[in-house]
């Protein structure tokens, strides 16, 4: 067993881990322990279905030993990164477990992550290999993988899960269904050692990568196993991409497996896809970004649906889930909706499934652990009345206590004494629940998908009809907020258009939900009172002049 740490990541103090050790917290398993002990638990136990798959526990175990053993046989050893892109498919439970059981770390991407995002994400990782799928949604992932490769020299390996109605994968590329080979023991991960890294949301053109280590998540999931009251008898539906912190431990599939339930993946979260879902496997809890439970709940009410009866909880979170929504689901599905405020730096808040109606239709839940610590502050650090809006920062049992290898980062991120500043605006109500209110920075919460603002205006910065740009988020009815780029011509006579400038950061290689939705062209920026840009001036402009917005699309 390797009993340091790995280089660029900030353990938590020991005072601290032995306290979270010493109060059973951190229990000293790893996540490749639980897979195991579930297996010999239950080996005939469903453990994963997607359409093609469906693989018991033993089954399930029995393919990661052997994919453990080929990917070692590719040269992949422990401690190594490995990007792992993959959509909703077994195939994604069966990877990372049998990088876990290699002691190798996957890093989370997501389907939807191109050139602009993955390059970064390997550089700053030191990954060694990508593994992905050939073609999801008629995108050639294998050919993305070749050309990260070709720019992450350290990248040498591309493993690519075959089309379902195809053997072969491109060249170059080794097949995942190839790799498999003989099981042989290797040396266990440290359960105080990183274990994977995820993504921080609305990270920037250098990406803030999350070191997370197994004491601390399998601390997470079963607190949210235990507050979600999963067992065996749980059948987890993964509707969002489930390399996302969210359907990935709040409770997602590791709560899944951690209760010995079964993980189903949908291909994707359209009503017409996952109502088949849940009626086919039986699901019974899952999880959505706010946009998406409105439209299940739409198409919920509007009848003649699939048979919904066995879905008892319905998880929301990721972006604010407007209040008149939140007390449509319920009704609308035959659920009880639990809220989840939470971050992939740690901190998650649920409403608890026997809260009063109004704590779970109104609030975002409180911490899913009495060891989290929450401070609501002004700018200046200091803690604000009670009841009054402030900045949550937080520290506890699984936020960490900095982000890997990137001192910049933590600089802004973290305080002296190793609080988390996570950038929201938030009440905390007298009873313990947090409401949110905002953010404090620049980044649009698109539905739950995050745009940094400082990100898009670089990329639209590069376009020779930009002079200046400037990214506001605004309110939007379906996804909470959208992206409007306000711009300065560089040529007030040619003027760049929405649908230019989209198609231009489109292949820049950035990720579709980055695109600007609205471009706005203005002649200057109002500034505030020391001439920075006024993003809140430019925001209330572009309210005031709603009626013709879009018009330069
Ligand atoms: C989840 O994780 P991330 O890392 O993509 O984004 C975290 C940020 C939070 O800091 C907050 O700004 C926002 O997303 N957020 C919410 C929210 N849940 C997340 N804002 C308002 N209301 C909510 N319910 O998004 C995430 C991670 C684990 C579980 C759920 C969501």
């Amino acid at each position: 067993m390797l009993d340091t740490h790995l280089p660029g990541f900030t353990p938590w103090p020991a005072p601290e881990a032995r306290q979270y050790r010493e109060l059973g917290l951190w229990t000293g398993e790893t996540f490749d322990d639980i897979l195991r002990a579930r297996t010999a638990a239950n080996p005939t136990a469903i453990a994963v279905v997607d359409q093609a798959n469906r693989w018991t526990y033993a089954e399930l175990d029995a393919r990661v030993a052997s994919l453990a053993a080929g990917l070692a046989g590719q040269g992949v050893a422990a401690r190594d990164r490995v990007l792992v892109q993959l959509p909703n498919v077994a195939e994604f439970v069966e990877v990372i477990f049998a990088l876990f059981r290699l002691g190798a770390l996957p890093v989370f991407c997501l389907p939807a992550h191109r050139r602009g995002e993955l390059v970064p994400i390997g550089q700053a990782s030191g990954a060694v290999a990508i593994i992905t799928c050939h073609h999801h949604q008629l995108f050639d992932h294998a050919a993305l993988a070749a050309e990260v490769s070709a720019e992450v020299p350290a990248i040498t390996r591309v493993i690519v899960l075959p089309d379902r109605d195809r053997t072969t994968v491109p060249e170059g590329a080794v097949s995942l269904d190839e790799l498999r080979s003989a099981p042989q023991e290797f040396p266990r991960a440290a359960p105080s050692d990183v274990a994977f890294l995820q993504l921080s949301g609305g990270s920037t053109g250098m990406p803030k990568l999350i070191p997370r280590t197994h004491d601390d998540y399998l601390f997470s999931v079963r607190r949210s196993a235990e507050i979600c009251e999963l067992d065996t008898d749980t059948v987890y539906l993964a509707a969002l991409p489930v390399a996302h912190n969210f359907p990935m431990s709040s409770p997602g599939i590791l709560g899944a497996l951690w209760a010995g339930g079964t993980v189903a993946m949908a291909a994707d979260p359209t009503p017409a896809t996952a109502f088949a879902a849940i009626e086919t496997f039986g699901v019974t809890i899952t999880g959505l970004v706010p946009p998406l439970a409105r439209l299940w709940a739409e198409r919920a009410e509007a009848g003649d649906t699939p048979d919904l009866s066995t879905l008892r909880v319905l998880l929301v979170g990721g972006a604010r889930c407007p209040d008149e929504l939140a007390a449509r689901i319920g009704p609308a599905l035959g659920v009880t909706l639990q809220q989840v405020f939470g971050m992939a730096e740690g901190l998650v808040c649920y409403t608890r499934l026997d809260d009063p109606a109004e704590v779970i239709v109104s609030t975002q839940g409180r911490p899913m652990s009495e060891y989290d610590q929450v401070a609501v502050v002004d700018e200046a650090g200091e803690p604000v009345p009670p009841g009054t809006d402030g900045l949550l920062q937080t520290k506890g049992p699984y936020t960490i206590r900095g982000y890997y290898d990137n001192a910049a980062a933590d600089e802004r991120a973290f305080t002296s004494d190793g609080w988390y500043r996570t950038g929201d605006v938030v009440c905390l109500r007298p009873d313990g629940n947090l409401v949110v209110k905002g953010r404090q920075d620049d980044r649009v919460n698109r539905g739950g998908e995050k745009v940094s603002a400082e990100e898009l205006e670089e990329h639209l910065l590069a376009h020779p009809a930009v002079r200046d740009a400037v990214i506001v988020s605004v309110p939007d009815t379906v996804l909470g907020e959208r992206t409007c780029a306000f711009v300065l011509a560089a040529d007030p006579a040619t003027p760049p258009t929405l649908a230019t400038v989209r198609k231009f950061v489109r292949e820049r290689g950035v990720a579709a939900w980055k695109l600007p939705d609205l471009v706005e062209v203005v002649d200057s920026f109002p500034e505030t009172g020391v001439g920075k840009t006024s993003r809140r001036a430019l925001r209330a402009a572009l309210l005031a002049a709603s009626s013709h917005v879009g018009s330069t699309s």
